[in-house]
């Protein structure tokens, strides 16, 4: 992956941002006035052995901005990680639908900051638990700021928003203890989700591996609800906005997530720093799926309502432009926790419908940045500050920046000269989309939304094997976490109107009687477009590949299986006993990356084991390199090994896996690639297969559930 040359808008918000930025280097300490400071590890003293005394300003504030220093988190998604990119349109196409520039011009290169989360869990958080994650993308664009504040699963728990206090309150810790920390299986959750059906189709993609991605880098991003694009001629176009990623969908292992989680909780977002510092951007596509207004009613399912996809195979995904992230932000606080994203920060060309979850958020993301960051002022926030110019009749509140000259502050004026002023007409200016509304006011959900199950059969229908075996044992996971069996029961009623089957194998997992019948029969219905597998992409870019090394291993080898994985843009990192060097068989000497024992198998993608009698009887010698290689066995990673490598393989007891037995020819089991060729005779087609397995991601069909790891 690489980016063209930046353009001039590219680094207009990089530009602005300088202007904030305050570099240490060569500065002497100061007070918050500019007062030099000489010692600040001695607070001021009667008598070196005395009290402390008032007088010390020093002390004082620095003490108080410290008790100051944190803002409330997230009320959700409060774990997140942040980067700055741009994003430019293909072409124009898209013009015939909305006036939107940055979505139509291909010669703008808009700059974005994006930041992704997940949503149940506090700011400490681990980063791979089962939960959504946010994809918010903030697009400095010439026309104002526009915010797509989106999600990598593509429908919503609820359909209303005056509900999103009860979900949130359900699915986070239970308030009596604080447990469980970013976990949806408990029972408050699972209650809520018993009593509104209308949740189903989200829990069944929560269940599913998209709650588990491999990386940031490797998720779709979906803006969930039907927006509208406004043309020219001020007519209204129905779309859903799709993020496809460069290095395809792929997803971890349960079991993985959770050993990551103490291993490295910092996993999704130490990779998306990582990558990006290494230059290596992510990319994302950009597509729309469109929908006529005349087509508003030509759907089983009503296009208002978050809890249903428009099926790719009815309406497709057509592609409009690129998103690349090629900068990390400087500061974690100032840029990452402080940017603020909000649904109704629109730009002329795109609107809202009556999506009632849409609705409920355009207020809830205003009012939540204003006790969040502590004021009316927060798009004056370097990191939130359009590129477009801002001139606006607002003054005053905390944390005013700006010095707003003159003595108006009001339209319209004259003694200002009428400034700021109102004039111009869209697409200059923002003109809401003219809808004819008519109604009799009702507390009331529409009968078109009264449709829980049907999507949620479609997702499972379109499910390969292996998704659906890691979506039953998900629901055996949560429901055989949840004490009250009645709820565990009345999930299953649930389930039985999804799929008869598979209710059955969910009841049968968690000490519930399995439903008798089917209640509503499986419609049969698929989407293709739904399976990840559909999604995934032929290359090992980034994969980072652990390779087990120890004296005497057999560094040729090690040296040209290194350089085969670089060139096709994978991550080797050679592990070994201890850090710094190892000595190889032929008295040259390798460069370690990192001693086995600060890692684990779940931080690779995939592991290698080097030919080397004396570095194989020594990591062969240690329990933690032998579990490595089961564990990555376990978790369906690509093994390779050549010449003796294959000895710690028979240790680690790989199942029934076929291994190279005195043949120079290469052998692909299962994803487990050998060859007992080394050094010189180690054939191009061994790192070849071995990179085909990974690019695999995983190797599903493997049997594993007789290795002990
Ligand atoms: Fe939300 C944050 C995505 C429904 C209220 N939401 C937040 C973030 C994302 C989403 C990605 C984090 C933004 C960031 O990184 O700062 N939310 C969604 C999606 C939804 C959704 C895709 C359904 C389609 N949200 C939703 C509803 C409400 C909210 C229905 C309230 C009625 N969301 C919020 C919030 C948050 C938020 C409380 C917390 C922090 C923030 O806004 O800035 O206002």
């Amino acid at each position: 992956m690489t980016t063209a040359p930046r353009q001039p808008e590219d680094d207009a918000k990089d530009r602005q941002l300088e202007s904030a930025r305050v570099d240490p280097r060569g500065t002497h300490l100061t007070t918050d006035q500019g007062v030099r400071v000489g010692n600040t590890d001695d607070s001021l003293k009667a008598g070196a052995r005395g009290p402390t005394l008032l007088e010390d300003f020093h002390f004082r504030e620095k003490l108080t901005h410290f008790d100051h220093e944190r803002i409330p988190e997230r009320v959700v998604h409060a774990r997140g990680a942040g980067a700055y990119g741009h994003f430019q349109p293909y072409d124009d196409w898209l013009a015939e639908y909305t006036v939107a520039e940055f979505l139509t011009d291909p010669s703008v290169r808009t700059p974005v900051f994006v930041r992704f989360s997940t949503v149940v869990g506090s700011r400490g958080s681990a980063d791979t638990v089962r939960d959504v994650r946010g994809f918010a993308t903030k697009f400095f664009t010439r026309q104002g700021n526009y915010d797509l504040v989106g999600n990598n699963i593509p429908v919503f728990f609820i359909q209303d928003g005056i509900k999103f206090p009860d979900f949130v309150h359900a699915v986070k810790p239970e308030p009596h203890n604080e447990i469980p920390q970013a976990s949806s299986a408990h029972d408050t959750l699972w209650d809520f989700v018993a009593l509104q059906p209308e949740t189903m189709h989200m829990m069944m993609w929560l269940m599913s591996d998209r709650a588990l991605p491999r990386s940031f880098r490797m998720m779709q991003g979906f803006g969930v609800h039907t927006f509208r694009l406004v043309n020219a001629q001020g007519q209204g176009t129905f779309v859903k906005f799709h993020w496809r990623p460069a290095l395809g969908v792929h997803s971890l292992v349960w079991d993985e997530t959770q050993k990551i989680a103490g291993k490295d909780p910092d996993f999704n977002r130490r990779d998306l720093w990582d990558t990006i510092e290494a230059g290596n951007f992510p990319e994302w596509e950009l597509g729309v799926q469109l929908v006529p207004e005349s087509d508003e009613f030509a759907f089983d399912f009503d296009l208002l309502d978050a809890t249903k996809i428009i099926p790719e195979e009815q309406v497709p995904v057509r592609p409009v432009g690129r998103l690349v992230l090629n900068r990390n932000p400087d500061n974690f606080f100032a840029e990452t926790e402080q940017v603020a994203f909000h649904t109704a920060n629109v730009v002329p060309g795109i609107d809202f419908t009556n999506d009632p979850l849409l609705q409920a958020r355009n207020f809830s993301y205003l009012d939540t940045q204003l006790l969040r960051l502590g004021g009316p002022n927060f798009a004056q926030i370097p990191v939130n500050r359009p590129i477009a110019p801002v001139h606006t009749d607002q003054r005053d509140g905390f944390h005013q920046h700006k010095i707003d000259v003159g003595r108006t502050s009001y339209t319209k004026n004259s003694l200002g000269g009428g400034c700021p002023m109102t004039s111009g007409a869209f697409p200059e200016v923002f003109s809401h989309y003219q809808q004819k509304v008519e109604g009799v006011k009702v507390r009331q959900r529409s009968e078109s939304f009264k449709d829980f199950y049907s999507q949620a059969t479609l997702f499972w229908n379109s499910m390969s094997q292996p998704e659906k075996e890691h979506i039953v044992a998900a629901f055996r996971f949560e429901l055989g976490k949840v004490e009250h069996r009645e709820i565990r029961a009345t999930i299953v009623d649930h389930l039985n109107h999804v799929d008869h089957e598979l209710a059955v194998v969910v009841a049968r997992g968690i000490g519930v009687r399995a439903p008798k019948r089917e209640v509503r029969p499986n419609h049969g219905l698929s989407s293709p477009a739904l399976s990840q597998l559909a999604a995934s992409a032929d290359t090992i870019s980034t994969r980072r590949i652990a390779i087990l090394v120890a004296a005497g291993v057999d560094g040729e080898g090690v040296r040209r299986v290194v350089a085969e994985l670089r060139d096709r843009g994978a991550i080797p990192e050679l592990l070994a006993p201890a850090d710094g060097t190892v000595r190889c068989a032929d008295g040259s000497d390798l460069k370690v990356d990192r001693a086995i024992s600060t890692v684990a198998s779940v931080l690779y993608d995939a592991v290698i084991v080097p030919s080397g009698p004396e570095s194989v009887r020594t990591l062969s010698a240690d329990g933690y390199t032998v579990h490595f290689v089961a564990e990555a066995f376990k978790h369906f990673k690509a093994i390779g090994a050549f010449g003796s490598g294959i000895e710690l393989l028979r240790k680690a007891q790989l199942g029934s896996v076929r291994l190279a037995e005195d043949t120079e020819t290469v052998i692909v089991d299962a994803g487990v690639v050998t060859t007992s060729a080394a050094a010189d005779a180690l054939p191009p087609e061994f790192s070849e297969a071995f990179a085909c397995e990974v690019a695999r991601h995983r190797i599903w069909q493997r049997e594993t559930s007789e290795v002990p790891a």
